[in-house]
């Protein structure tokens, strides 16, 4: 809900619980006068409020990273670069706890998840790309003149300028630093405009930053939501350089066109509907342990997840059964209890979207083998978005709920007879970003991998990430590749010097 509030009730709000952006190295509310409740998935209270950025803090963050690029950042050697950034991860561990509380207020996700994936990767997005920007070689070539003198080429990166960064809900520290780590190790100024549903990690960065002396106006984020707000007003601001994106794949449309004004490069991480598939020959053990984390960790809201599972005939019935077990053993709590394995959905709007899937899928023919409501869940949980984790079999390929991402605990499981006719469907899809293959053939490994039209395929694991890997999607899971060295491609420019000797 949106509200009006008076300025002067801002003075005593905690620049973390309450979030307020981060313009120029200082906490402001803003002059839009507006804020938003931030409330809990898990029990639908006020965590507190967010301030809703318009065009003026928009605007004051633009300038102030622009001014960034212009002052001691710019001149920074990139030994001390480096240097900076491995202080921020250092911060970011030793801020390990409060990053887990803000996190998981944020998103009600267990919190032994988030204490394993989402924190410890934010710090190493920052290490990683200190790392990498020290080590990355450009080319040199020498060109025969004909005064026998030659001439001699080398390429020159320099930083692509003010970085516009817009990020999801789903791994909010995680996927916002995947993007501002080599933002900032190439030499550039962001402003970040995080998910309204999750605006806290983003803004305790900020403290972060300041901790660390990262200079003013490198570090920005400016909060509120997509249309008419300060989504929009930053990837139409005309001093932004490039748009890194991670959303829907129509939210990446609407930015694309905002980028075409005035040529932005963009950089696009967007939605999936990945297959898992699963060979008789595999290792059943690890086949469902992976499964179970593809289909149902982080409550489903992960875009590399496996909503579309495929296992061959053999072995069809015994992995159904042991994937429903697994489904029916996940325990749905509070974040902080150890023996919590799921967390609820983000928030209700997004739970009215899966259980409408999960209404479409019935209405499709859909068997359901486990799931497909709502969870009982104790009174003081009562208000949150929670959902049954729930797998369906028996849809044809064409119907929705195979066909469209649904970003839930969810997935279909269906029998093949043929490596072909796995790969086929598979590949019958619009989105192209992840795939996960069992077997322990390792020829068919290799052979059925490199024919999945997805920018990421896992043979016997999921979601093992090397950050030096091109990371991205095809089809219209995205456009160009981050990671390693690919990531520069979008933020730095490659000059040619050409000297004459
Ligand atoms: P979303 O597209 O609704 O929102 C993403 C961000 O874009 C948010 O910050 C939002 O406020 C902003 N936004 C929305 N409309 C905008 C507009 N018109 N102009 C500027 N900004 C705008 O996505 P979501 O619901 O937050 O995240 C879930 C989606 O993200 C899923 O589709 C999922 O597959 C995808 N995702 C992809 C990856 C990947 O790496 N490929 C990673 C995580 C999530
Ligand atoms: O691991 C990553 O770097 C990454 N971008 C993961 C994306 C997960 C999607 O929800």
């Amino acid at each position: 809900m949106e509200t009006a509030l008076k300025p002067a009730a801002t003075a005593s709000l905690s620049p973390t619980r309450d979030a307020l952006h981060f313009i120029n190295g200082e906490f402001t509310a803003g002059t839009s006068g507006r804020v938003f409740d931030n409330i809990s998935p898990a029990t639908g209270e006020r965590i507190g409020v967010v301030h809703e950025g318009k065009e003026a803090e928009i605007d004051a963050a633009v300038r102030a990273a622009r001014a960034a690029l212009e002052g001691p950042w710019g001149y920074l050697g990139l030994a001390e670069r480096s240097e900076m950034l491995y202080a921020v991860a250092d911060e970011i561990n030793r801020r390990f706890d409060d990053f887990l509380e803000a996190e998981t207020l944020d998103t009600g996700k267990p919190a032994s998840l988030a204490r394993h994936v989402d924190i410890p990767r934010g710090a190493a997005n920052f290490k990683v790309f200190a790392d990498l920007v020290k080590n990355v070689p450009t080319e040199s070539f020498m060109l025969d003149t004909p005064d026998g003198k030659g001439a001699l080429n080398y390429g020159v990166r320099k930083p692509k300028g003010v970085i516009a960064v817009i990020s999801p809900w789903n791994l909010p520290l995680l996927l916002m630093t995947w993007k501002v780590g080599p933002a900032l190790a190439s030499g550039n100024a962001v402003v970040v405009k995080p998910s309204e549903e999750t605006p806290l990690t983003a803004t305790l960065l900020g403290e972060v930053m300041n901790t660390v002396g990262v200079p003013k106006g490198v570090y920005n984020v400016v909060h509120g939501f997509g249309p008419d707000s300060a989504g929009a007003y930053l990837t139409t601001h005309p001093d932004v350089d490039g748009i890194t994106f991670t959303g829907e794949t129509r939210t990446g449309e609407i930015i694309m066109k905002s980028a075409a004004v005035g040529l932005r490069h963009v950089s696009m991480e967007c939605g999936g509907k990945n297959a898992a598939i699963v060979f008789a020959d595999c290792d059943m053990d690890k086949a469902i342990e992976g499964t179970m984390r593809s289909v149902f960790a982080n409550c489903g809201q992960v875009c590399l997840g496996t909503e579309r599972v495929y296992v061959e005939r053999p072995i069809f019935e015994e992995f159904l059964k042991r994937l429903k077990a697994g489904a029916e053993g996940q325990i749905l709590g509070r974040s902080a209890d150890a023996c919590t394995t799921m967390g609820p959905l983000i928030s209700q709007e997004h739970r009215e979207k899966v259980l409408s899937y999960y209404e479409i899928a019935k209405a499709e023919g859909a068997t359901v083998v486990t799931g497909g409501g709502i969870p009982d869940m104790p009174a003081d949980l009562a208000g949150g978005a929670w959902v049954q984790p729930t797998i369906f079999t028996g849809l044809p390929e064409t119907a929705r709920a195979v066909k469209e991402e649904i970003f839930g605990p969810v997935c279909h499981v269906s029998p093949f007879d043929t490596e072909a006719e796995v790969i086929a469907k598979a590949n019958d899809t619009k989105y192209g970003l992840a795939t996960a293959i069992w077997t322990e053939d390792l020829s068919r490994a290799h052979r059925v991998a490199r024919q999945i039209d997805v920018g990421l395929a896992w043979v016997n694991s999921w979601f093992l990430r090397d950050l030096r890997t091109a990371f991205g999607g095809s089809k219209q899971s995205g456009i160009g590749r981050e990671g390693g060295v690919h990531g520069l491609e979008f933020y730095s420019e490659l000059s040619n010097v050409c000297i004459k000797l």
